[in-house]
């Protein structure tokens, strides 16, 4: 079995961290140490995501009616744009990693010349979009990055999640990875949640899907 391992750092961006972060995890910038020493080492393919939002984006509650529009605590109904029957119940969050803003930007101390590619996600203001590959409709799907084209054009065989938000973007972008066939391994240490509280869930999802959270001493990243 050929093992070509791949890379993938969710969202490690000016807003998801403190001091400044409109949608700070806490500890967010503390990943950074890590996610560099996995980034100088000899990864088939190593990419890093960027969430990058219109301002008119649906998942801010500012772009929605009150009183169901408080960041955190409001969800919302939302369409596919292409196929009104079938929905999605989304939360809505702060107005961050506006496209252009200094939030949107991975944070400077990341080691970027490492990194073989950036994939934006979140550009489609009708859509959430967690996963670095798609958003969660299926009815058809709406927006698609290119994610998957080029870890299978690459031969990749086995991908390794890190990044932020464990709970979200890193969650669907690792489930996601699974369903397109890859190995896929979340490095746990390399990773922090919006709601630790959360985790017992998305851990459950992990396992029926095949998703293995890995700690940093994990052999399968003796590469
Ligand atoms: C994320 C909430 C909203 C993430 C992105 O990167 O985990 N979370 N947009
Ligand atoms: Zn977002």
């Amino acid at each position: 079995m050929p093992f070509k391992p791949a890379l993938v750092i969710v969202d490690v961006q000016e807003d998801f961290c403190p001091p400044n972060g409109l949608l700070a995890v806490q500890g967010g910038r503390d990943i950074v140490p890590l996610v560099n020493e996995l980034l100088g080492r000899p990864f088939l393919l190593k990419i890093a995501t960027k969430d990058f939002h219109p301002q008119d984006h649906i998942s801010f509650a500012s772009n929605h009616e009150a009183p169901n529009n408080k960041p955190f605590e409001s969800s919302v109904i939302i369409k596919n744009p292409l196929n009104p029957s079938e929905t999605q119940e989304t939360r809505l969050w702060p107005d961050h990693c506006v496209q252009g803003t200094k939030g949107s930007e991975l944070l400077p101390e990341l080691d970027i010349k490492q990194v073989h590619k950036i994939v934006e996600k979140g550009q489609d203001k009708r859509v959430e979009m967690y996963s670095a590959f798609a958003d969660p409709f299926t009815n058809p799907c709406v927006s698609k990055s290119e994610l998957a084209k080029l870890l299978h054009d690459a031969g990749v065989t086995d991908v390794f999640v890190a990044g932020l938000a464990a709970d979200y973007c890193v969650r669907y972008t690792a489930l996601d990875a699974a369903k397109e066939g890859f190995k896929t391994r979340v490095i746990g240490e390399a990773t922090r949640a919006v709601d630790p509280s959360a985790m017992d869930e998305v851990l459950k999802e992990y396992e029926q899907a095949g998703v293995t959270v890995i700690g940093k001493d994990d052999e399968s990243l003796t590469l």
